[in-house]
């Protein structure tokens, strides 16, 4: 007889040895039934209708290589464009969809690799189906080529400006960047207007050089008053990217409350540097009484600052430093740094792991995780606590971790979180 090696069990067991103070045993109610080829549905291949691939992102594991792009950059655009339109329903499903093409291990050679594919509709399949026979979906060529998608892309890429703003100028007739500097008389927000200034540098990627330069020196400023502070580069640079739109810095203290001054100091301190270009602070909105939010899209309630940064081209550590570096210190048109995009975001340390869990994304990994919490285990999570409806409890985490195997989750690695 196969001697059993391991038992997969229920969240139920872990939380009963913790009220127990000591490892109890194994009962029938605390063993998962698991189906023999559940280790295959994380990194799923095509062609393999047998196996399981689960319909939430945060079961399966998606890295930062996309082998299927030619069909993920297609259904991204079209979900790209009901969002423009703020048509949930079909944003979603086309964003949901890319993401489970997007976790496959193999590429998508014939329709028949999507046999048992979850998410994956037939108007899903139809586009695949075009894109395999002719190289190009004609729904995203309209799509790209419309005037309002155009217009939208711009509008959107402008710091502070949102769907709202964006459909207001759009209704006026406005469609490209030059449309929108040459009005004058425009009452813009302060956002905007270092948006427009700074437009061509914020539109240019950040890169993961300028992303560690700028944690350095933000982290070097906090150390100076709050030694034992931890900075911690979130968002795609966490799940491995080599570019992004900004630089997303969450920071928090080991001591209660050692926190609590550090975003306006650093702000002071930056701000008597003269690197800062454009700040808003959002104070915390907090309430440790009300329950996690059940909107899988809701923003969170943390003390934050959304920045624009002065960056000095030699702050910026090159791969291969070279004599002649020193020449491109100074752009054509005598500067020598660049403006960019960063969010400072302070969190108590009893919530830190729900906020880098949060700040980590990718969105779509996040907006999984909550559906999951929601209706797989009758508990709803969000940036700030997890709350069990069942037993009308906070849940304590101290780590990402423990946040996952509350869930009954397998752990997933930020890199594999690119759904
Ligand atoms: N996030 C959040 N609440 C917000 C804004 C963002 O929980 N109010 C999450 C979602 C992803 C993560 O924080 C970082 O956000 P972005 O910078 O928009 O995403 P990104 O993955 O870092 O994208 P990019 O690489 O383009 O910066
Ligand atoms: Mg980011």
């Amino acid at each position: 007889m196969k001697a059993k090696t391991c038992q997969i069990l229920d969240i139920s067991w872990f939380t009963e040895c913790m009220g127990a103070g000591f490892p109890i045993k194994i009962e029938g109610r605390h063993q998962l039934q698991v189906r023999e080829d559940c280790s295959a549905s994380f990194n799923p291949p095509v062609s393999s209708s047998s196996v399981h691939v689960s319909p939430y992102a945060c079961q399966r594991r998606t890295p930062l290589q996309d082998i299927n792009r030619i069909f993920t950059d297609a259904l991204d655009i079209l979900a790209e464009h009901y969002e423009f339109w703020e048509n949930k329903g079909p944003r979603v499903k086309f964003q949901r969809a890319s993401a489970v093409l997007k976790s496959l291990r193999s590429p998508v050679v014939s329709i028949k690799d999507l046999e048992g594919l979850p998410l994956l509709g037939d108007e899903i399949k139809y586009i695949i189906e075009e894109i395999l026979e002719e190289g190009k979906c004609s729904r995203v060529h309209e799509v790209v080529n419309s005037e309002r998608y155009k217009a939208f892309k711009v509008f959107t890429s402008i710091f502070g400006v949102g769907l709202k703003t964006a459909e207001k100028w759009y209704r006026m007739g406005l469609r490209t960047l030059e449309d929108i500097k040459n009005k004058k008389d425009f009452k813009f927000t302060s956002m905007q207007k270092h948006g427009l200034l700074y437009y061509d540098d914020i539109a240019s990627y950040v890169s993961r050089m300028e992303a560690d330069a700028i944690e350095h020196l933000v982290k070097n400023i906090i150390c100076e008053f709050v030694p034992d502070a931890i900075v911690t580069i979130t968002g795609g640079f966490r799940r491995g990217k080599d570019t992004g739109h900004d630089v997303d810095l969450l920071i928090t203290c080991p001591r209660s409350g050692g926190e609590k001054n550090i975003l306006h100091n650093t702000i002071n301190v930056l701000k008597n540097q003269g690197r800062i270009l454009f700040h808003e602070i959002i104070e915390s909105t907090f309430d440790n009484t009300k329950r996690p939010s059940r909107s899988v899209d809701a923003l969170d309630h943390y003390q934050k600052s959304f920045l624009i940064l002065k960056l000095f081209n030699k702050e910026v550590k090159t791969e291969k430093p070279r004599d002649d570096d020193w020449t491109k210190l100074e752009d054509t048109d005598g500067r020598d740094w660049k403006a960019i995009r960063v969010d400072l975001v302070i969190t108590p340390h009893e919530q830190y792991a729900f906020a880098l869990l949060g700040w980590t994304g990718s969105p779509q990994f996040e907006r999984d995780l909550r559906r999951y919490a929601t209706w797989e285990k009758k508990m709803m999570l969000d940036n700030h606590a997890l709350y069990d409806r069942t037993k009308k409890i906070f849940l304590k985490v101290r780590t990402e971790e423990d946040i996952f195997i509350h869930l009954g989750l397998e752990y997933v690695e930020p890199e594999d979180r690119n759904a």
